[in-house]
């Protein structure tokens, strides 16, 4: 068999190369989805495919499709790819691995000119992180039938842009219908974005799935009132309130542990001035868990809690669940490729579940799918600090190459 290893330092420049686009002035990325630097990305990535003669296809959603031919048009694609959307003080590597490994990997098969049976794509899925436009995963999951096209195009940011008009703004709003575009396989390369790989000394996290995920957003309402006249007994302090829900939501999921976890993550006080009693606050949930009954065991007791704590405090609220992404296995036949993968390329694995929500979770629901980790710094990310490096992000881009090749082999 051919000598099909990729080129680590043409994957690292390049990593670097995109990691200019959005750059922050402490070295990570702000390149939010839909935003004029997620257009330059787009644009930078679809040239890169273009130049290996790979067609480049964009459905409704924005979700991009850079395919190579194979010997045998008929058999669907085999996919590999991630998102190049980031957090708002992202890092070089959360998503953009993925994306840019499997432009390596393609640039591998182009040099030398290696036919494969089935046709390969790369797929850049929009909007995967969600911090614009909630919920996260929103293309992907338009794509496996999870939410609208039309539910989609209406969710705003916290400015009040649509999704639908910012894909339309930065002209990627594609003429094809999100998911009518089949997929034989898709294999989704991520840093881990936790600490484990790097705290047992593995180079390869096979991911057998991933949990459950679930958002929810709370107003608190009070009323503003002056600081300075208003005594503390006739208060109605919606911080106050929500400041004690935010603390029961951390003990909730330390009620649950080890796996539970919760977070508060945005939170909008109003009127936000030093001499006003805040009257409404409004922030976000994010709870996870690898299985569903100890989800659902948390949101009564997040309900209980707001019923109980709130109205004492003459304070009244709203509460909605809005993102219920259940825990997802993957393809064991795919787990089984980019095991024999990490062997050839010789590394350490080990298997694990991810902590991490993914654009392979609704991928999985449409197609065969799993993922692959490599170890990132201090298990840090979602942070400008992010970091890992050219041996790890080489030996992911490798392992993702020889697990497509055993899966594209098999259809021969
Ligand atoms: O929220 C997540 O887990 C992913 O980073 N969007
Ligand atoms: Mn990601
Ligand atoms: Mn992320």
């Amino acid at each position: 068999m051919q000598n099909l290893q990729i080129d680590a330092r043409r994957l690292w420049d390049s990593l670097m190369e995109t990691a200019q686009i959005g750059a922050t002035p402490n070295g990570g990325l702000c390149r939010l989805t839909l935003t004029d630097p997620d257009r330059q990305v787009r644009d930078w990535f679809k040239a890169q495919c273009q130049a290996l003669g790979c067609s480049v296809a964009v459905d409704d959603m924005g979700n991009m499709f850079a395919r190579r031919p194979g010997k045998h048009a008929a058999l669907p694609p085999i996919a590999m790819g991630s998102h190049l959307d980031t957090q708002p003080t992202g890092g070089k590597f959360d998503g953009v691995l993925g994306v840019l490994a499997a432009l390596e990997a393609m640039r591998t098969l182009h040099d030398l000119g290696y036919a494969t049976n089935a046709p390969i794509e790369i797929v850049n899925w929009t909007n995967e992180e969600g911090a614009r436009f909630a919920p996260a995963m929103l293309a992907s999951g338009v794509f496996a039938g999870v939410f609208s096209r039309d539910y989609a195009y209406a969710r705003r940011d916290r400015d009040g842009k649509s999704f639908g008009e910012e894909l339309l703004r930065i002209g990627y709003r594609g003429e094809e219908k999100a998911g009518a575009h089949k997929l034989g396989a898709m294999f989704e390369l991520h840093i881990e974005q936790g600490p484990i790989l790097e705290a047992e000394g593995r180079m390869i996290g096979i991911v057998q799935g991933v949990q459950g995920m679930r958002w929810y957003e709370v107003t608190v309402s009070g009323q503003e009132a002056h600081t300075g006249a208003t005594p503390m007994r006739l208060r109605k302090n919606a911080l106050l309130g929500a400041a004690r829900i935010i603390e029961r939501i951390d003990a909730i999921a330390r009620e649950h542990a080890p796996h539970a976890v919760g977070t508060v993550g945005l939170i909008e006080n109003r009127p936000n001035s030093r001499n006003v009693i805040p009257g409404e606050v409004f922030f976000t949930i994010d709870f996870r868990h690898p299985d569903e009954k100890i989800l659902d065991a948390m949101e009564a007791k997040l309900r209980a809690a707001l019923a109980e704590i709130l109205p004492p405090m003459q304070l009244t609220y709203s509460e909605a669940r809005i993102w219920d992404c259940p825990p997802v296995k993957f393809a064991p036949e795919l787990i089984d490729c980019v095991r024999i993968g990490a062997r050839q390329a010789g590394f350490i694995t080990r298997d694990m579940i991810s902590g991490a929500g993914h654009d392979a979770c609704y991928a999985a629901r449409v197609t065969p799918t799993t993922m692959i980790f490599v170890p990132c710094r201090g298990g840090i990310s979602h942070n400008e600090a992010e970091s890992t490096s050219l041996e790890e992000c080489a030996a992911g881009a490798q392992v993702l190459l020889n697990a497509v090749l055993e899966f594209d082999r098999r259809l021969g």
